[in-house]
C-alpha cells in the first residue's frame, strides 16, 4: 500500500500543509487506498527535504506534482482524463500560480504577521521538550523569514501581499463560478490542489488575515466546507 508521509492534522484540517492536504485529497478523491504516517520528522527522511512524499513499494517519489503524476501513470488513478486540452493547461497553470506564489502569501500571513504567529509558536511548539520548545521556534521562523526573503514575498508591504492573496481568491471564485468543482461535477486535481490551500484558510481553526479575504467569495467557502464534508466527513 502507498504511505504518504506527512505533518499531520492541526487546527481540525487533515494536514497543516497544502502540499500534503492537496496530495491527501487526491488519493481521497481517486479512491486509491493510501496510509498516512505523520510528524516533523517525516523531514528527516524526505528525499528533498520537504513534504509531502510517499513511499510505493521500494519507491520513494518526492513532491506534490510528481506524486500526483505517479498516480495518474502507475495507479491509473487520473482525475484529470475528461479535461480537454485547453482545460488541462488551464489547470496546469493555475496550480502553478498557487504552489509558486500563493503558498507564499499563506507562508507570510501563518509565520511573519505577529498576531498569527503568537497561535503558531505554542500549536507547534509547545509539546517539544526542553529546550527544544524555545529553540526551535526561533530558528524555524529565522529560517521561513530568510525563505520569504529570498522568494521575495516579504520585500512587499503587508497591504500589497493581501492584494495579491485577493486577487488569487477572486480569479479562484471566478473560474469556479455556481458549480460544484472547477471543471463540472467532478473533481480533478485543480479541485484537490485549491482545496489543499483553501482548506488552510477556511476550514483551518488558525484564522490568519487571509481568513476574512477568503470569506468575502461565498462560493469559495462553500466549495471547501463540501469537499471537507465529502471526503474528511471522519
Ligand atoms: N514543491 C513541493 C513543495 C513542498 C513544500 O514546500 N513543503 C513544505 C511544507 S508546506 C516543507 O516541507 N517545508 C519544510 C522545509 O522547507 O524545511 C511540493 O509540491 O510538494
Amino acid at each position: 500500500m502507498i504511505t504518504l508521509f506527512a505533518f499531520g492534522a492541526r487546527f481540525g484540517v487533515q494536514d497543516l500543509s497544502p502540499f500534503v492536504l492537496k496530495v491527501d485529497a487526491y488519493m481521497r478523491m481517486t479512491g486509491i487506498p493510501f496510509q498516512v504516517k505523520s510528524g516533523f520528522h517525516n523531514l528527516k527522511t524526505a528525499p528533498k527535504g520537504k513534504l509531502p512524499y510517499i513511499q510505493d513499494d521500494e519507491q520513494l517519489i518526492a513532491d506534490s506534482t510528481l506524486i500526483i503524476q505517479h498516480l495518474k501513470q502507475h495507479h491509473n488513478a487520473n482525475l484529470d482524463a475528461d479535461l480537454s486540452e485547453a482545460e488541462q493547461a488551464t489547470a496546469n497553470l493555475v496550480i502553478r500560480a498557487l504552489d509558486d506564489s500563493f503558498y507564499w502569501c499563506l507562508v507570510y500571513a501563518r509565520w511573519l504577521r505577529e498576531d498569527s504567529w503568537q497561535i503558531v509558536k505554542p500549536a507547534f511548539f509547545k509539546k517539544m521538550p526542553f529546550p527544544l520548545r524555545y529553540i526551535a521556534p526561533y530558528v524555524a521562523r529565522r529560517r521561513i523569514r530568510q525563505a520569504c526573503h529570498n522568494q521575495g514575498i516579504s520585500r512587499h508591504c503587508d497591504t500589497e501581499i493581501l492584494a495579491m492573496a485577493h486577487q488569487v481568491l477572486q480569479d479562484l471564485s471566478v473560474l469556479l463560478g455556481n458549480k460544484d468543482y472547477f471543471f463540472g461535477d467532478k473533481p480533478s486535481t485543480l479541485d484537490a490542489t485549491v482545496f489543499g490551500f483553501l482548506a488552510q484558510i477556511i476550514i483551518s481553526g488558525l484564522k490568519t488575515a487571509v481568513t476574512p479575504i477568503a470569506q468575502e467569495f461565498p462560493n469559495l467557502v462553500s466549495f471547501c466546507q463540501r469537499v471537507q464534508e465529502q471526503y474528511y466527513s471522519e
